[in-house]
């Protein structure tokens, strides 16, 4: 790590060669749909993509470049090509649509948007009309579109003398507006020096899969960076729905798995149709885990879930579980390199057992937002990160999830901010007001219910909830849609207008 620290200006990829250097060149690194890659082919494909994206694209140190794809080895080569010349990364999620990506492209400044044929339909429109190049690839023929530039197989890393970005992680935040939040190279040695080595203790031969996408940093360190950091190998699945995940630990011999509650909880249900002997570690992260969840997999396969929060601002799990220190129903205990506490509603430090608080931690990542002050300094306070969640601690030292303390949504493992909801709702011609509240729901933790008042002349009826929600999904991600809408004369307000969503919470 102190190695790796040294080289504040770019270490991302240093660990391929590092890894090569002490025999693991002929180790299998990625593997994916067709495609499987030793760390030497890697190293050689990714050296081949940063000189198409130099020499074609013109991308130099410091540039930004958007990456849109599902889950792949093309998606890991670029996003590994972007790194190794400095250049910085902007990965995102593959359901985002137009609208989305627009705002992304546009905050982030992106001179080339680099995205899969098969979802570059959403990029159509807007990249004609700006000066951001588009680079497409196919997931399955990307390496030997690349082999024929007959690019060379060496590239020399950038190296800058000071601390350098290597990507930037998008929230969407609680006012809507998607938050850029920051990390650099030496973040990316950080991550891969904290959970990971904690908690799994990876070894060469173990291989990492799951389910978040490469474009949410969950996905980006648990089956890119952390595998390929310690020599094991990352198998990638683009449509990783439960029951293929299941079917690619029966068939590849998967040992470490990441995924969100939601689907350890689908995974639970059907895993004694497959045999998943080879499973040794089994990451949780997202949102929180609850005790049933656990306990029922834990009985069904005899493996233990390892809850872990994590966050895009922190980039990674700060506060987790292992194999030798874990409690049913507590997310665990701060990552060596990090430290946690719970503040009460007036600053002061909470010292008392068990009493719920807002969540504090400090350590080696923290968050950067960037061109955001007023949110960076409500994010970071006197050093301490705080990340919106009501947290408390118990006497071994076990912190426990509470709630979160803002209007967040977290449905599936997906952040979905109300009011982001309520804005494309408000677009919809028949209209006139709406607000949106997360509803317990048993499945999905959380369930984006809309409250919604339509125009005098319309009325409400069934038909018109589900026209209203398939209209919605052709405007944002489907994920965020409300699953229950219900049709109401006015909203609660208060005297000066503003909407009492906690009068609809407990409605
Ligand atoms: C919630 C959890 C309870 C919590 C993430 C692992 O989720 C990640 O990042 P996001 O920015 O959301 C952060 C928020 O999600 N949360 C995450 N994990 C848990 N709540 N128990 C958990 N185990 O509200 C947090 O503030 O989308 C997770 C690694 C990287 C990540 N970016």
């Amino acid at each position: 790590f102190v190695e790796f620290r040294r080289f504040k200006g770019n270490c991302t990829t240093l660990f391929l060669e590092k890894n090569i250097e002490t025999g693991c060149g002929d180790n299998i690194a990625l593997i994916s749909e067709n495609h499987s890659f030793t760390y030497f082919q890697l190293l050689e494909l990714v050296n081949q993509a940063a000189h198409e994206l130099t020499n074609i694209y013109g991308i130099q140190s410091g540039n930004r470049v958007l990456l849109r794809g599902y889950n792949s080895a093309a998606f890991a080569v670029y996003w590994l090509a972007i790194a190794r010349i400095g250049a910085i990364a902007v990965a995102t999620m593959p359901l985002l649509r137009k609208k989305e990506l627009e705002v992304i492209a546009e905050m982030a400044a992106v001179s080339l948007m680099i995205c899969e044929d098969e979802l570059a339909s959403e990029l159509d429109s807007f990249s004609k009309n700006e000066n951001t190049k588009l680079l497409l690839f196919n997931r399955s023929d990307f390496n030997v579109t690349l082999k024929k530039y007959n690019f060379s197989t060496n590239f020399q890393p950038f190296i800058a003398s000071e601390e350098l970005l290597a990507l930037i992680g998008f929230t969407s935040g609680t006012t809507g507006k998607p938050k850029m939040t920051a990390h650099y190279h030496s973040d990316v040695a950080a991550i891969c020096e904290g959970f990971p080595k904690y908690s799994l203790k990876p070894k060469r031969g173990e291989i990492f899969a799951g389910s978040p996408p490469l474009g949410f940093t969950f996905g980006l360190g648990g089956l890119l960076l952390f595998p390929l950091y310690y020599g094991a190998t990352s198998l990638l699945i683009p449509k990783p729905a439960p029951e293929v995940l299941l079917q690619a630990i029966e068939e590849q011999g998967v040992t470490t798995c990441f995924t969100a509650p939601t689907a350890w909880r689908v995974m639970c249900e059907k895993a004694a149709d497959y045999n998943i002997d080879t499973l040794k570690y089994c990451v949780s992260a997202g949102e929180a885990l609850s005790a049933k969840v656990a306990k029922d997999w834990e009985e069904v396969t005899g493996i233990p879930i390892l809850d872990g929060i994590g966050a895009t601002e922190m980039l990674h799990i700060f506060i987790g579980s292992s194999h030798e220190k874990r409690k049913i129903g507590f997310t665990g205990v701060p990552i060596p390199g990090y430290e946690a506490t719970l503040f009460d509603d007036f600053g002061n430090e909470i010292q008392e057992i068990n009493k719920a608080g807002r969540l504090a931690v400090r350590g080696i990542t923290g968050c950067k937002y960037l061109f955001n002050t007023e949110k960076q300094d409500a994010y970071v306070q006197n050093g301490w990160n705080f990340t919106g969640d009501i947290y408390q601690k118990d006497a071994d030292g076990f912190f426990q999830f509470v709630a979160r303390g803002d209007d967040m949504i977290i449905s599936s493992g997906y952040n979905i901010a109300a009011i982001e909801v309520e804005q494309v709702l408000l677009e919809h011609e028949l209209i006139k007001e709406c607000a949106v509240v997360g509803k317990p729901d048993e499945n999905r933790g959380m369930l984006v219910a809309a409250y919604v008042v339509l125009h005098e002349s319309v009325s409400g009826n069934d038909e018109l909830k589900i026209q209203i929600q398939n209209w919605f999904k052709e405007h944002a991600a489907p994920y965020k849609y409300p699953r229950h809408i219900e049709f109401v004369a006015t909203l609660p307000k208060t005297e000066t207008g503003k909407i009492q969503r906690f009068k609809l919470r407990t409605s």
